[in-house]
């Protein structure tokens, strides 16, 4: 009977179709007219048995849905992209400086066969994000002696075999003060609250939205001018993802998806602005600002994260 459920919703977009599915009790009648009781009906099958996703995602949203062998390869990817951010969190120390980071980073990719994907991506100089304290993100490893207290973004993207798997976490360096606790456990927080709404059927609104309650409710502020994204074929791929919105709202989660969860939580405002190498993104009142980012695939379970961490332990 449950073929039926296509045929209802053929002219219905997908919203209009969640829209039926959530209005449906599950006792009862379906609304596909079979006569069962919906959760014995379409609720099983969600009514989208039958559609062809990979070819209506690249068409209506151009989002590349990945094959098992693209997934193969973006994991090998991830697995590397965590050996590179647990080798710099054990060289992590006072007084080492980004410049060094960005050594660690470059040397042990290279000596694993892969590129770093930051290296002359758009100009970008270096081969990693070093980002500290009240730099949102794209900070540009140099001279800096990290200090007693700092807290660091290291955000990694290697390319193995032409596939790309992007992760960052930030780091404390020494003890850390009050705010610099605070806002690494509420960026933390926000991308596990994100990656607990990644499963088909949900919305990337739902994400954004999880995500932006929390920071929030926390009384810190999402950044708005920089988003996840599609990856593994290439750095930057549709869709994005924003790290605020409406439950519901955008595009519905299917298997094969894979995209980031970067949130970039501010302790003060939103705000930022670059500063004049154009490419260093700081908080404009000067808070501080932290991130945590992993690379994530949708599944018909749930998600799979290509690139896994638990972004609460230790903190
Ligand atoms: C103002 C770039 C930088 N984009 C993304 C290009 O790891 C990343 N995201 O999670 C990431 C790293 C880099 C990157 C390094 C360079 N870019 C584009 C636009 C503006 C900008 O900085
Ligand atoms: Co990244």
């Amino acid at each position: 009977m449950s073929a039926f459920c296509s045929e209802i919703f053929v002219n219905f977009s997908f919203s209009d179709k969640r829209l039926v599915m959530e209005k449906t009790g599950r006792n009862d009648p379906c609304p596909c007219g079979s006569g069962r009781k919906y959760k014995k009906c379409c609720m099983k099958n969600d009514g989208t048995a039958g559609v062809d996703f990979k070819r209506l995602y690249l068409q209506k949203y151009r989002i590349r849905l990945k094959s098992q062998k693209d997934i193969d390869g973006i994991a090998q990817a991830g697995r590397l992209a965590m050996e590179t951010l647990d080798l710099v969190e054990s060289r992590l120390t006072i007084g080492v400086s980004t410049e060094e980071i960005n050594t660690i980073v470059h040397e042990f990719t290279i000596s694993r066969g892969a590129v770093p994907g930051p290296l002359n991506y758009r100009g970008y100089p270096k081969s990693v994000c070093t980002s500290v304290n009240e730099v949102i993100c794209h900070g540009i490893p140099g001279p800096y002696l990290l200090r007693d207290g700092d807290i660091v973004n290291v955000d990694v993207t290697p390319i193995l075999n032409g596939y790309y798997a992007d992760a960052s976490k930030t780091f404390f360096i020494g003890t850390p003060g009050r705010d610099a606790e605070k806002i690494v456990r509420v960026a933390a927080e926000t991308l596990a609250r994100g990656i607990s709404k990644v499963k088909p059927g949900n919305t990337l609104g739902d994400i954004g939205h999880a995500i932006q309650r929390h920071a929030e409710g926390q009384g810190c502020s999402v950044v708005r001018e920089f988003v996840g994204h599609g990856v593994g074929v290439d750095f930057h791929e549709p869709p994005q993802v924003l790290h605020y919105g409406r439950k519901g709202e955008g595009i519905m989660l299917v298997p094969g998806m894979v995209f980031t969860i970067e949130p970039m939580i501010n302790l003060g405002a939103k705000d930022l602005q670059i500063l004049d190498d154009d490419w260093t993104v700081v908080t404009r009142d000067g808070s501080l600002s932290a991130q945590f980012e992993q690379t994530l695939l949708v599944t018909e379970e749930g998600c799979r994260s290509l690139t896994p961490f638990d972004p609460l332990a230790g903190l």
